[in-house]
């Protein structure tokens, strides 16, 4: 299957590209964007700051691509998921973009496999079951209409969200 799903830490995944929960400075954080940072290194952070002198950062829903330093991974994609606001600030359809441009993104630099965190569900408080049904119809949507992906990984960090994610991909 092109979809998968597992419970860890996503620095630790060999795929070509990991999806970092960024935010819009791309200057790092907590929760999986230090993780990204403390485990892949310098390097990260020096393309992130070369895109802000570039382009001042990373909009929400948007996506920006960088190494992945001392990771497995080659490339690390950032994208800035929404704020959860109560659903009244076109966060669904924002986050839907997230997982969409960093597909596109991907696909457009010769990504076949690629893992994503639960993203928006930490600090940001997007309620975990509709960001996985969100996440995971943008994908289904995504890869109905691209041939270059071949794998994308779910990789949740808390049991809650792999048992939602378990009972929404067997359904
Ligand atoms: N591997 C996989 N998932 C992880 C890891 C990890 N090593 N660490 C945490 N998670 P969050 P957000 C999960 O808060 O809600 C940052 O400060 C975590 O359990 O990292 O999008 C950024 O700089 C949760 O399910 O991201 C932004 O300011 C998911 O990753 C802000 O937080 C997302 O939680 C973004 O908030």
């Amino acid at each position: 299957m092109m979809i998968k799903l597992l419970l860890g830490d996503i620095t630790r995944i060999e795929v070509d590209a990991i999806v970092n929960a960024a935010n819009s400075s791309l200057l790092g954080g907590g929760g999986v964007d230090g993780a990204i940072h403390r485990a892949g290194g310098r390097a990260i952070l020096d393309e992130c700051r070369r895109i802000v002198e570039r382009q001042g950062g990373c909009r929400t829903g948007e996506a920006v691509i960088t190494t992945a330093g001392k990771l497995p991974a080659r490339y690390v994609i950032h994208t800035v998921g929404p704020v959860w606001h109560g659903g009244i600030n076109n966060e669904d359809q924002l986050l839907t973009n997230a997982y969409s441009n960093s597909l596109q993104l991907a696909a457009d630099n010769g990504v076949k496999t690629i893992a994503f965190p639960n993203i928006s569900t930490g600090v940001y408080g997007f309620p975990k079951e509709r960001a996985a049904k969100i996440a995971i119809e943008a994908v289904r949507k995504f890869l109905k209409n691209d041939k270059s992906l071949r794998e994308v990984v779910f990789v949740c960090f808390d049991r809650e969200n792999h048992e939602i994610y378990e009972r929404l991909l067997n359904a």
